[in-house]
């Protein structure tokens, strides 16, 4: 690669999932000049890698889209109400391909450092393929969930079978016809996987640490009666998106949970239940999220719908999530994966009940028992929010690492910049609601609000901007304050860190909603960029 040896560009943009093919695309309408980098070998970010059976979006196919452009929400039509994988992913290349995406994207490449140079005021970044490219801004643009993560077992390089990870699958596919297969973990990867893997498979054992509520998806062929009429409102449906807690539109309830006869609470949970979405059931109430008695009432609702899906009381029992308060890991939203431990193939085992001992040559060996499987499916997650930050080795003015700086837990002001790593922003990063979103508003707003400050900063001569100290403690605490006004973080959750063993425990997305950390976005803009320091040029 000689030719981009020590090359000189406005932008480096880091990942061509959709934050990264957004960012070119409103990055070079400002005229810079941009690299990109991916690890994968085309654009989608995680919907390049999760190509397990049964991936789909938990986020209804005709707002989990881009907004920017409303031709192109005209012209594509999605197919089901939750799109799969494939849809996504040609929706994705549809995308590039319409607004030339691809062309400054170096895919196959990860970016493995960078380095503030202070004399020049520019990034030099480095990769795994030999590329030098000194930058005057870093985009990471690398997603939320991308770091993908194997437990850590004993033996687990010892297995002579098969192994799969959720978020690393392979591309042609895998056929479980006639396999024994073992399945780790019981998150969003795992519930969705498992009733598919279970029809194919001739047994299948899946082991269960933690369990976790679901709901059901509800999923259908889309109307095209519906399709038009939300094609003719589009605009406005877009605005109330925006405007709202999550980045979807959902009717919420301030009432408190308790207010209410059981048999209205009854009726309300069941209406989200049968409504098939993500956000329904904790927005049947006000207080879910704060209150456990409250919370407990919808807690219980879907052990009651658990308890009737699974002919087994010992097996609904164990599948029944009472560690944790509701919704506080993040909601799964399923097809069949209740009802999928009623086939006589499948069994569960409960490794707190059963701990895993050590994976062995033939499969897994617990406390209890020896376990034989042709194949070992880890749907175990993540290292979250932070992992793909923390993955090249970062190192801002002073030659301070990012590693260092975030060894205690993330730290950043508004979950887009972090102080002494000028110029460099965080799509999507930890201390901004991201994951506690529809993923594509979080994205768009913050691409929007990163190259309009790059637009100001260009328009006013200022050449390098870093976030004050005093300004990035203020938002950590002030994001840690929400989070415990809430009951989220009695949950061992990836929002917590907590399933990375050493990792800080901090809730790391920002709980205040969407809709008001725009308003905080756009205050600190306006009032030139309160709490930024900006270099000007000499
Ligand atoms: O990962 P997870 P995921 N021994 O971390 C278990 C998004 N997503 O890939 O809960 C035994 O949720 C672990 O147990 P525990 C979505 O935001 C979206 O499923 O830590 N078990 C847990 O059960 C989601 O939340 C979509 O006790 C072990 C599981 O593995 C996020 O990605 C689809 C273990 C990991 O669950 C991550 O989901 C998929 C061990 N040593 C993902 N280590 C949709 O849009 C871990 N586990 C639908």
């Amino acid at each position: 690669m000689p030719d981009l040896d020590e090359r000189d560009v406005d932008a480096v943009v880091v990942g061509a999932g959709f934050a990264g093919m957004y960012s070119h695309h409103r990055l070079r309408r400002l005229g810079l000049t941009i690299q990109g980098f991916e690890a994968a070998d085309d654009v989608g970010g995680t919907w390049w890698w999760n190509r397990y059976p049964g991936a789909r979006c938990d986020v209804e196919s005709m707002d989990y889209s881009y907004s920017f452009s409303p031709d192109l929400e005209q012209e594509w039509e999605w197919t089901e109400r939750y799109a799969t994988q494939p849809e996504i992913l040609r929706y994705v290349d549809h995308v590039a391909s319409r607004f030339d995406l691809r062309r400054d994207v170096e895919f196959s490449t990860r970016v493995t450092a960078a380095a503030w140079d202070e004399g020049s005021n520019r990034w030099l970044v480095k990769t795994d393929r030999g590329h030098r490219v000194r930058a005057q801004f870093l985009i990471m643009a690398v997603g939320c969930l991308s770091a993908a993560k194997l437990p850590e077992l004993a033996g687990i390089e010892r297995f002579a079978g098969d192994m799969y990870h959720t978020g690393r699958w392979p591309h042609e596919g895998v056929d479980f016809t006639g396999r024994s297969v073992g399945v780790i973990g019981t998150g969003s990867s795992g519930i969705q996987s498992i009733p598919i893997i279970a029809e194919q498979a001739a047994h299948l054992t899946v082991f269960q640490r933690t369990p976790n509520f679901s709901v059901p998806a509800k999923n259908a062929p889309l109307d095209p009666t519906f399709v038009e009429g939300r094609k003719a409102s589009y605009r406005q449906h877009r605005k109330m998106m925006f405007s709202s807690r999550a980045g979807i539109v959902i009717r919420a309830n301030d009432q408190p949970a308790l207010s209410v006869t059981e048999e209205e609470r009854h009726k309300r949970y069941w209406e989200a239940w049968e409504a098939g979405n993500l956000f329904g059931m904790a927005s049947s109430f006000g207080d879910i999220a704060i209150d456990r008695q409250a919370n407990e009432t919808a807690a219980e609702f879907v052990r009651e719908r658990i308890r009737s899906i699974v002919d087994d009381p010992d097996v609904a029992e164990a599948l029944s999530p009472r560690s944790y308060p509701f919704a506080t890991k993040r909601l799964c939203l399923d097809s069949n994966y209740y009802a999928t431990f009623n086939r006589d193939n499948v069994v569960l085992v409960d490794v707190r009940a059963d701990p895993i001992v050590e994976v062995t040559s033939h499969g897994l060996r617990t406390a209890a028992a020896d376990f034989e499987f042709d194949a070992l499916v880890f749907a175990t997650g993540f290292d979250a929010m932070t992992g793909p930050f923390l993955e090249p080795d970062i190192r801002g003015a002073a030659g301070r690492s990012l590693r260092d700086k975030w060894a205690a837990g993330p730290r950043s002001y508004l979950g887009v910049a972090t102080a002494g790593f000028p110029n460099l922003f965080t799509i999507t990063g930890p201390g901004s609601p991201s994951v506690l979103t529809n993923m594509l508003v979080s994205i768009e707003q913050h691409v929007d609000w990163v190259t309009d400050c790059i637009d100001n900063m260009r328009s006013n001569g200022a050449i390098a901007i870093d976030p004050e100290v005093e300004a990035e403690d203020f938002w950590v605490s002030h994001v840690n304050d929400v989070a415990h006004l809430t009951l989220f973080p009695q949950a061992d959750s990836w929002y917590m860190g907590a399933n990375v063993p050493g990792k800080p425990r901090v809730f790391m997305p920002y709980l205040g909603g969407f809709a008001l950390y725009r308003e905080i976005c756009d205050g600190v803009a306006s009032d030139g960029y309160r709490g930024f320091a900006l270099t000007l040029a000499d």
